[in-house]
């Protein structure tokens, strides 16, 4: 698979001993499903035991950070994988959640010390979030799976 930005050798997991906790999103099932299907095939290609895997759904992509953040905090937890879709589509609320869910998601990754991967689109319309959830190498859902493989095994490098 060739996502931009992502080495898929730094991405082939190192140990399975860890786990992967995803975080859905109730809102725009049919958009989180796609980037679900997509990041549970990138951990399993890369030789994450399915075993490892644990997905959990929150309402919205505004209740994303809390449960990265119990995620985290957990000692079977490796990194976290966040999954969801903001479509502005008219909505006055989408500055908020989309500003809120993206700067939460990164503070949950600072303050734990693990990874907590960012797959959630921030887009204008449906349309666009189609074709960044479709079942093809532009699915954002693999990319930020393999984006928190990677960031495991630097993250162990850089600990030896
Ligand atoms: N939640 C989303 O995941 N995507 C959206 O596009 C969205 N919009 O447009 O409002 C959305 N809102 C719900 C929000 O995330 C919370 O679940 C809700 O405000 C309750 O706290």
């Amino acid at each position: 698979m060739a996502n931009k930005g992502i080495d898929n050798s730094a991405a082939r997991v190192q140990g399975n001993d860890g786990g992967y906790f995803i975080i859905t999103t109730r809102w725009n099932t049919e958009i989180v499903e796609g980037l679900l299907s997509g990041a549970k095939g990138a951990l399993l290609g890369v030789g994450v035991d399915p075993r490892q895997i644990r997905v959990e759904c929150v309402p919205g992509a505004f209740e994303i950070p809390l449960a990265c953040q119990a995620a985290a905090a957990r000692s079977d937890c490796d990194a976290v994988i966040a999954l969801g879709a903001v479509i502005r589509g008219g909505t006055p609320h989408f500055e908020y959640v989309a500003g809120e869910c993206t700067r939460g998601i990164g503070q949950v990754a600072l303050q734990s010390g693990k990874p907590v991967a960012f797959g959630v689109l921030t887009v204008d319309t449906l349309e666009q979030a189609m074709e960044r959830a479709a079942d093809n190498e532009e699915n954002k859902g693999a990319e930020a799976a393999l984006s928190a493989v990677e960031m495991v095994n630097l993250l162990r490098v850089l600990a030896d």
